[in-house]
This record gives C-alpha cells, sequence and structure tokens, in this order.
C-alpha cells in the first residue's frame, strides 16, 4: 500500500476496487471504504467478473471478463490522453515513458475494450470521465489483479494509471494493495521468497556479503553451505513450482530434484495442482510438515512413511513484530505459553539449526550491535524476540527498518489510542510518531512514513520522491525528477541519485571526515556503520533518490504492459491477436509453458465455461484452521460452487445437486451446485477453501485419529487451470476453463 485505509476515509474522493472483494475478504478494510462514502460521499466503483458483496455496495459496478483488465485500463487511458485529462505536469517532472504508455492506449478506443473485456462501451466512458473529474481517487486490488499469466502487467498499469492522473504521492491517492494473511507485508518483507534476500536485496555477491557481515559470518562459510558457489546467487524453486523440482526427469536446472520437503506455514492444496503435488509428495524420500494443525498435504498423500508431522504453536502463544498491510508494524503479545509438546516457530527452527550444526552462526547476530559506526559482539546471550526486532532494524536499510526498535513498537502498543485513525499521527507522549511507523521509518526518531512519494511532505516527517533504483539515464533520457522538484525541506534541489560513498560528498555538499571515511559502507543500503542514513536525515534527504517512476521496465518481456489473453481463453477469436508469451526455460529452476498450452487446442470448445476461485468469509486460505470449528464449518458445511440457473439448467442441474468439474488437464472435482445469480450463464465460481476429498475419493481414511475437521471437500486447486505469471510465477487461478457435467 502506498497509502493507507485512514487516508481512504479522510481524503479519496474516488476508489476503485478491481479484483478485490473486501466485503468478505477483508471486512475491516471495506469498513473503511463505507465510512469514506458515509462522510464524503465517495463513489465506490467494483470491477470484477462477479457480482460479489462488495459490488452490492458499489456506486458503479462493471462486469468483466477474467484476465482483461490490461484491456479495460487502457481504455481508460485511451480516453485520458484523448481527452487531455492527464496530470502534463506531473508526467513532465515525476515519470518516465509516460510517451510508450500513450502509444499502446491510443489502439484501445471503447470499442476494442467492450469488445476484449465484456463491459459496455458506456460504462467505459463514464468509469474514466469519473476518473477525470474526481480526484483524489485511490485504486484497490487484490487477487482479481494478480493471480494471472499476466499478472505482473495487471499490478503494473494501475499504478501507471494513477501516475496519468497524477494521483500519486497524493493522500487520498495512490495503490492500496490489500494484503491477504495477517503479516503478509512482514513475511514479504522478509523475503521468504526463492529469489531474493531480506529486505529485498536482490541474489548478488554484494548482498550476501553485506548479510554475511552483518549475521557476523564469513562470507565463505555461507558459501559452502551451497552444492557449488554458482548455486548461490540462482533463484530456488517457487512455491507455486515446487513440485516440478520433484517429478522432472531431467534435472537441468537444479543440482539434484527435490528429494526432501518441509513445510512450516503453508497448506499446499491452497496451490494449483493439486494432483502434481499429490504425486509429488508421494515420491520425497521425506516429508515434515511442522504446524499447529493436521495440515491437510498429509492427508492428500498416501505415504506410510518418512512423513512427519511437528506440533508447533499458534501466534497465541509467541510473541513480537508483525506487519501490516499498510507497511506499518505491530507489537504482538503472547497470550498463553505454548499448548502442550508443541514448540514456537523459531524454536522449531533453533532446534533444526543445532542438529545440523549452524545453531551459533543462526543465532550471533542477535548478540551484536553497531558501537562507534562497526557491528561488534556486545552479549552472550540473546533475548527473543527483542534482539531478532533490532537485528532487523538494523541490517534492512531498503526499506527503511532502522527506526523499528522494539522499545518503539511496544510503548506504540501500550499507547495506541492516542494516535488519529484518519491521518495515524500520535498525540500526547506519542507526539512526533505515525502509528506503527509505517516504513521507511529511517531511524530510531524517524516517525514513519504514511503516504509514499509525497514530495510536499520534509523527509523528516515522512515524505519522498520516488527511488532512484534504475540508474541514472534510459535511452539517453534523466532518470531523475525534474530540477523543479525537490522534496519539501530538503537541502537538495530538485532531483538526485541515491546517495553511495563516491558521491555523498558531491551531493549533500558536506565533507566527511577521516574516521567517517574509514567506516561508512559503499553505498546507503549496505552502510553498516549509518553514516550516509544520518547525514541524509540531517540534510532532509532520502538516501534512496528523488528520480522519476518509470513505465517502461525494459528487463521485463513486456517493458510496457500488453494485454495478452489467458493461456486458457474463453475467445479463441482473440488468443491470435492477443497470444500469450512464449514459453519459458528455466524460470525458478523449470520450465514453463506458456504459448504452446494456450495454442496447444481450442480448448473452450471441450472446455465452455470460465472459472473463478473465491474466498468465503467463515474459512480462510486451505481452510482446516476454520473447518476444524464446528460453528465455522456450519456456515459452509459443503463444498459447492456458485452456478446460474440458466447454466445450471443446461445440463439438468438443480440446485443442491451434485455435478462433476473437468479441468483442460484432465483432472475433476465433484462439488454441489449453489444456483446464484451473482454469475452469468458463462461462467462458475468456487471457494478455494476446502481439501480432503481428492476428484471424488474421501481421503477420511487418511486422517489421524481425532484430526478430521468437521467439513471436508474437493479442493478447487485440482482444477485451477495450468498457467503461471511470467515473472512471479503465480499461478492463474482466476482465469481458467471448465466443463460440467451432472453427477
Ligand atoms: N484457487 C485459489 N487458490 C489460492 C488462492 C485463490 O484465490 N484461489 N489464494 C492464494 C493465496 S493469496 C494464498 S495467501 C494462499 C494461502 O494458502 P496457505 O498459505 O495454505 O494458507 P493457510 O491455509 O491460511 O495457512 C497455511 C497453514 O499454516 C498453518 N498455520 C497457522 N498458523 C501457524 C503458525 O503460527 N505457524 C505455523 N507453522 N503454521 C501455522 C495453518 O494451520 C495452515 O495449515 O492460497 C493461495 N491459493
Ligand atoms: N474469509 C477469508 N478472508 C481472507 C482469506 C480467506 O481465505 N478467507 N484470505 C486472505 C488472503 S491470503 C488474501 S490474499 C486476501 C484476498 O483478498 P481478495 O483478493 O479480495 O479475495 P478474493 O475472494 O480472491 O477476491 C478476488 C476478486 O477478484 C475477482 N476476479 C477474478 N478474476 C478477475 C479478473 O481477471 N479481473 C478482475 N478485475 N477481478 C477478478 C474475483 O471474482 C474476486 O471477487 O483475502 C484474505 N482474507
Ligand atoms: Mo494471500
Amino acid at each position: 500500500m502506498t497509502n493507507h485505509f485512514g487516508d481512504v476515509v479522510g481524503h479519496s474522493k474516488a476508489i476503485l476496487i478491481i479484483g478485490a472483494n473486501p466485503a468478505v475478504a477483508n471486512p475491516i478494510g471495506m469498513k473503511h471504504f463505507l465510512q469514506a462514502k458515509d462522510r464524503n460521499n465517495t463513489q465506490l466503483i467494483v470491477v470484477d467478473p462477479i457480482y460479489t458483496k462488495t459490488a452490492a455496495k458499489a456506486d458503479y459496478y462493471l462486469r468483466i471478463r477474467t484476465g482483461t483488465d490490461v484491456a479495460f485500463i487502457y481504455g481508460l487511458l485511451h480516453l485520458i490522453f484523448k481527452n487531455g485529462w492527464e496530470d502534463k505536469e506531473f508526467i513532465k517532472k515525476r515519470v518516465y515513458g509516460m510517451d510508450k504508455v500513450k502509444e499502446e492506449a491510443a489502439k484501445w478506443t471503447p470499442e476494442v475494450v467492450s469488445d476484449v473485456t465484456g463491459i459496455p462501451t458506456d460504462q467505459i466512458v463514464q468509469t474514466a470521465t469519473l476518473l477525470a473529474e474526481t480526484k483524489p481517487a485511490t485504486v484497490v486490488w487484490a487477487l482479481g489483479i494478480t493471480q494471472h499469466s499476466t499478472g505482473t502487467s495487471n499490478t503494473r498499469i494501475l499504478p501507471i494509471m494513477q501516475l496519468a492522473l497524477g494521483n500519486m504521492g497524493k493522500k487520498g491517492g495512490g495503490c492500496n494493495i490489500i494484503r491477504g494473511h495477517d503479516n503478509v507485508q512482514g513475511a514479504t518483507d522478509m523475503c521468504c521468497l526463492a529469489d531474493s534476500l531480506p529486505g529485498y536485496y536482490g541474489l548478488s555477491e554484494g548482498s550476501w556479503k553485506y548479510f554475511a557481515k552483518s549475521w557476523g559470518v564469513d562470507f565463505d562459510w555461507l558459501q559452502s553451505r551451497f552444492a557449488s558457489p554458482e548455486w548461490m546467487n540462482k533463484k530456488g524453486f517457487s512455491l507455486a513450482k515446487w513440485w516440478q523440482g520433484v517429478l522432472q526427469e531431467e534435472q537441468t536446472y537444479s543440482s539434484s530434484p527435490i528429494r526432501a520437503l518441509w513445510v512450516q506455514g503453508n497448506g499446499l492444496t491452497s496451490m494449483s495442482q493439486t494432483a502434481k503435488i499429490q504425486e509429488a509428495l508421494n515420491k520425497l524420500d521425506l516429508l515434515v510438515i511442522a504446524e499447529p494443525f493436521l495440515n491437510e498435504a498429509a492427508v492428500l498423500t498416501n505415504r506410510k512413511d518418512n512423513l512427519y508431522v511437528l506440533p508447533v504453536a499458534t501466534q497465541f502463544e509467541t510473541e513480537g513484530s508483525v506487519t501490516a498491510t499498510n507497511r506499518s508494524s505491530q507489537w504482538r503479545s503472547k497470550v498463553i505459553d505454548p499448548l502442550y509438546e508443541c514448540k514456537t516457530d523459531h524454536d522449531v527452527m533453533f532446534e533444526f539449526a543445532k542438529k545440523f550444526g549452524f545453531y551459533d552462526q543462526y543465532t550471533r547476530a542477535m548478540k551484536m550491535d553497531v558501537k562507534e559506526g562497526e557491528l561488534v559482539d556486545v552479549k552472550k546471550d540473546f533475548v527473543w524476540p527483542d534482539d531478532a526486532v533490532s537485528e532487523i532494524a538494523r541490517t534492512l536499510k531498503t526499506i527503511g527498518l532502522g527506526g523499528w526498535t522494539p522499545e518503539r513498537l511496544r510503548k506504540q502498543q501500550e499507547n495506541w489510542y492516542m494516535f488519529d485513525p484518519v491521518t495515524l499521527a500520535g498525540a500526547g507522549p506519542m507526539k512526533g510518531q505515525y502509528y506503527g511507523l509505517p516504513w521507511p521509518s529511517w531511524d530510531k526518531k524517524h516517525p514513519g512514513s504514511p503516504v509514499l512519494y509525497d514530495v510536499d511532505v520534509p523527509v523528516n516527517d515522512g515524505g519522498m520522491g520516488f527511488r532512484n533504483r534504475f540508474g541514472l539515464e534510459h535511452d539517453g533520457v534523466n532518470l531523475l525528477a525534474a530540477p523543479s522538484v525537490t522534496v519539501k525541506g530538503s537541502t537538495i534541489k530538485g532531483g538526485y541519485p541515491e546517495i553511495t560513498r563516491e558521491n555523498i560528498e558531491e551531493v549533500l555538499g558536506s565533507k566527511l571526515t577521516d574516521a567517517e571515511k574509514q567506516k561508512i559502507g559503499s553505498n546507503w543500503k549496505t552502510d553498516i556503520s549509518g553514516i550516509i542514513q544520518e547525514k541524509c536525515r540531517a540534510a532532509g534527504v532520502a538516501p534512496y533518490g528523488n528520480a522519476r517512476a518509470r513505465t517502461i521496465v525494459w528487463e521485463f518481456p513486456d517493458p510496457v504492459p500488453l494485454h495478452r489473453e489467458p493461456i486458457h481463453s474463453s475467445r479463441p477469436d482473440l488468443v491470435s491477436k492477443y497470444p500469450t508469451y512464449p514459453d519459458q526455460k528455466n524460470n525458478f529452476r523449470v520450465d514453463v509453458k506458456f504459448i504452446s498450452e494456450q495454442q496447444a487446442r481450442e480448448w473452450v470448445k471441450e472446455f465452455p465455461t470460465m472459472l473463478v476461485t473465491m474466498r468465503v468469509v467463515n474459512l480462510s486460505g486451505a481452510g482446516m484452521l476454520e473447518r476444524s470449528s464446528k460453528y465455522l464449518s456450519h456456515l459452509t458445511p459443503e463444498m459447492f460452487a456458485n452456478i446460474h440457473p440458466d447454466l445450471a439448467f443446461k445440463y439438468g442441474i438443480r440446485d443442491g445437486d451434485m455435478m462433476w468439474l473437468h479441468s483442460p488437464q484432465g483432472t475433476k472435482i465433484k462439488v454441489k451446485a449453489q444456483h446464484n445469480q451473482s454469475v452469468t450463464p458463462d461462467r462458475i465460481c468456487l471457494p478455494y477453501n476446502f481439501a480432503g476429498v481428492m476428484q471424488g475419493v474421501d481421503l477420511s481414511p487418511n486422517y489421524p485419529e481425532g484430526t478430521k475437521p468437521y467439513t471436508t471437500g474437493e479442493s478447487s486447486n485440482t482444477i485451477t487451470n495450468y498457467g503461471f505469471d511470467v515473472i512471479t510465477q503465480i499461478p492463474e487461478y482466476n482465469a481458467g476453463l471448465c466443463r460440467i457435467e451432472k453427477a
């Protein structure tokens, strides 16, 4: 999120919710949107293939064909540019590459967009006009945008539109992307991912060396943990496609196939291609699941040995900091000690490290601190979780976690009622801090940054320009902000580059002492001494520069986002005009099919119905947790699919009848038909929160005694279609096809 929920209540005049259903998936977030409507007559536009509970509250509802959001936004941009509604000043001073976007947008007339998206032309014109006239407006999205083979392009075209409208870096504007689970933002910031290090540091020798130093271990020792040095900088397997690393016979891209799987906090049936996952689970040499509940991955496999389920404590039995969707941190206290024989997640990891002989290296940094510009050992034993939080604060400079000390976070927790919910500003003893110290909170005195990229606010109060991340120029064009864009209160006029050892004296116009020169790191991201940070703060400067936002990502297959039909498209006539990407070799160590799958057959002939997955309010994630509750289970006692009566009757399916849904991958699930008019007759919609039945086979005998939840059912992911995002590999959960058959 660039902004936050309170900011929407206070300042947004329009909210475009596209590919999110917060009424169900984030009721507290939704409350803010409704408050904005009540207080300020904020206009609510909802774009969704399904008439959701969120859509029911909208002033404008646009029903879109899944997987066509890029085309839709180009439709809005087409009208914005055609009518001169773009914010020309903002673009001229703070954006790079908008001309290329304009070229692409020129192709997307309302008629073309309407044909591709299914949205009537008058609604496209109405929405573009509303957004042009109603400022500031914010854009909200979640999985309807990300879960596509074009997910990356979807997530780029929306901020591009906000840049064109001049809604970025503004109160009431920005992109408010609602995160999923508790602490998902925190998990992302810690980079629990296969392609980066904590704090979004890239997989490069420089980053590894910085972390080796920050963790107090030898770089050579870190490197020796890999099969050979070159593996250190290669992406690992992704969560979406780990199974291919087990199943693929030829291990061309990895030093060996995956033989053992350690699962800690993922349901596995929540990932697509459940049948492949089942095959892979059966083939592994070892499967360990560390969990508070019985994870249904243990039920999905029919293996009889080398399967261990370790009892792990819940979040009520542990303590520490968690990060909310708006980049703010909260301290969470322990409610009770771990029950019975279970251990907390971190204790499980500590035991693991002891057994594998790296406990000392694993925990060393928690006993260190920076003294006089250098990282040194300061104590014999660490205190959990305080020293872990301090280590993170000191190390993750890229996103500015320097201010997140355990002392400050605890104080905020004790005084939470002293913060204003709309501005997040604290009062009384909390004056000078924003609630949760939203990152970047550059150092122990910095208040946090509730709204990103606002140049009208001093850096010392949470303001900043856009990051200088992509060099100083591209194709001969300067990538720094224009000379007239000075961050309020900054001593540097206009755009400036990110601060390094080389340029600090020149850019900040101050001299370093010899002692400082000795200690300073090569750039602000790896400067353990903190000198760069300190000098920047004194000058009212964000260390990451003041640059232009780029609309062109020259490293990506589509430098400017392009509409591409879903892998399994419902419109074969559009596939030749808007084909998907070429197949990929060795992305996250596996091959990924795109065009070969899309064009293998005219899929829609055999699988004529579109398939969308959704959430239900009483169940979450893979669903084991809530299905183990009698009362929550009672609300959705069976797995079902929402189907329009006209479609159902075509197959002779009455409300409550069972039906088979078949996927292009040759898999099938048996679910209850629920007649429902939220869907149109060309599409069905099903929740993804069930497991425990696999292609018609009840897996009940596989649950150890006393662990079976109150409800089980087919996992929708058994039939979510093959298809993965070209950059992130997120599965294409939300744009597939299926065939319906009466059971
Ligand atoms: N078809 C379809 N599939 C989807 C989606 C979709 O929209 N459609 N959404 C996707 C998204 S966005 C997500 S985030 C995933 C979510 O899917 P999962 O990551 O599988 O989410 P959960 O089921 O919430 O949690 C996973 C497991 O963590 C366990 N757990 C809970 N607390 C703790 C703890 O403190 N420690 C440990 N070790 N374990 C704990 C739970 O018991 C549960 O079994 O699903 C994805 N799958
Ligand atoms: N009760 C409950 N709450 C949850 C969860 C849960 O499992 N249960 N999960 C949590 C998690 S992990 C997450 S990530 C969030 C997710 O939060 P949301 O993303 O808000 O949840 P979804 O229900 O997946 O909603 C996505 C919406 O996108 C629509 N959609 C599908 N395809 C397209 C498309 O191509 N274009 C557009 N414009 N829309 C499309 C769907 O119809 C759906 O209404 O929810 C969180 N909250
Ligand atoms: Mo999620």
